[in-house]
């Protein structure tokens, strides 16, 4: 049964191949080894941040930060060197995890009756969440996000929109309609794993300090667009002034300063992490894992909360901001939609 509630809350509300590469090594001109990152992964170094937000920056009213987005308190963490990959995974990418293993993805399968026994029929059915047609203007102060988004049969990672939509000229965009368990497919089959909640954060800070965004605290610097979000009334108007409605070929915005593309906005990156309320307050400072997230269902299979970072393409100053770096977004291991997608790290040792 895919719940939408976790999933919307905010921006709603809410991989070449991520390709195999090995790990490698080379001698520099002082004959030391240096680590060298597989191709499509950059370096991430070792080192520590302060993970979360200040509440001293959730008072500034005019900060568009979330409040109540379990972002408190910030905590210094530290994390041992790692390689991520410098953009989202693709389409044409994971079109070679599925050709390579014949993959069903969550959204491509329906659920079991036995596993659901109190489901609706048609909520068992494969499908994932899309943008709805509005069919009048929407005030997102007090309406239901259930009034833009609608549960899709037939959308799945071929049909980002439904079964009318297709990849034509998309297979170097994200791949999106990707739920926990997919991710975490294709990170086996190419020998790499999804990143830590707090990996992604440290990484999506690129080496800065305390800022807002991959680049610095200034959203729009000198008026240039720096992640692909949306510009406008939303979800009633998008007037699109950083070029693209939907997604983007990944490496069409400059990248931070770890040479990662996309960190905030395109699509929302799936993270390994459950999503514990509180976890922030308990926290090891040393590589921390995440939670344990409650089940979203009653009866039936356990469903963990989980966590998804970094904004999509439909993140707005108005509503969600989730391309901030310490933005984090409710979801869970069973729903997939339209702006979801993932990136994988890989462990240097
Ligand atoms: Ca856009
Ligand atoms: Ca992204």
């Amino acid at each position: 049964m895919r719940h939408f509630n976790y999933l919307s809350i905010a921006c709603l509300i809410a991989l070449s191949s991520c390709s195999k590469g090995k790990k490698g090594s080379q001698e520099n001109a002082a004959g030391k080894t240096q680590a060298v990152a597989p191709p499509g992964m950059v370096i991430i170094p070792s080192g520590s941040f302060e993970m979360g937000t200040a509440q001293a920056l959730f008072a500034q009213g005019n900060i568009p930060v979330r409040s109540g987005a379990e972002e408190w308190p910030p905590h210094r963490v530290i994390l041992d060197a790692f390689y991520m990959d410098e953009t989202e995974v693709t389409n044409s990418q994971f079109k070679e995890f599925v050709d390579a293993t014949g993959y069903k993805t969550q959204a491509e399968r329906p659920f079991s009756k036995e596993d659901y026994p109190n489901a609706k029929p048609q909520d068992l059915l494969p499908a994932a969440f899309v943008m709805a047609q509005l069919t009048k203007k929407v005030d997102i102060k007090t309406e239901h996000h259930t009034t833009w988004w609608k549960l899709t049969n037939g959308a799945d990672w071929q049909n980002p929109e439904g079964p009318e939509s297709n990849l034509d000229g998309r297979w170097d965009h994200p791949v999106v309609n990707i739920a926990y368990e997919d991710a975490e497919a294709y990170a086996k089959w190419a020998g790499k794993r999804l990143p830590t909640e707090a990996e992604w954060e440290y990484a999506a800070r690129g080496g800065l300090e305390g800022k807002l965004y991959p680049w610095g605290d200034d959203f729009t610097p000198g008026g240039k667009h720096m992640a692909n979000c949306w510009q406008g009334d939303f979800p009633n108007e998008n007037t699109n002034k950083d070029g693209f409605i939907t997604s983007s070929p990944v490496k069409s915005f400059p990248p931070n300063g770890y040479g990662l593309f996309d960190m905030a906005g395109n699509v929302w990156e799936i993270v390994a992490d459950q999503y514990e309320q509180g976890y922030y307050q308990k926290s090891p400072k040393f590589a921390p894992k995440g939670g344990v997230g409650e089940s979203i269902v009653e009866d039936g299979p356990v469903v963990h909360q989980r966590v998804i970072r970094g904004g999509s393409f439909l993140c707005n100053e108005g509503y969600c901001t989730g391309y901030r770096n310490a933005a984090r977004q409710l979801s869970d291991d069973i729903s997939s939609s339209f702006h979801t997608g993932f990136r994988c790290v890989k462990d240097m040792k």
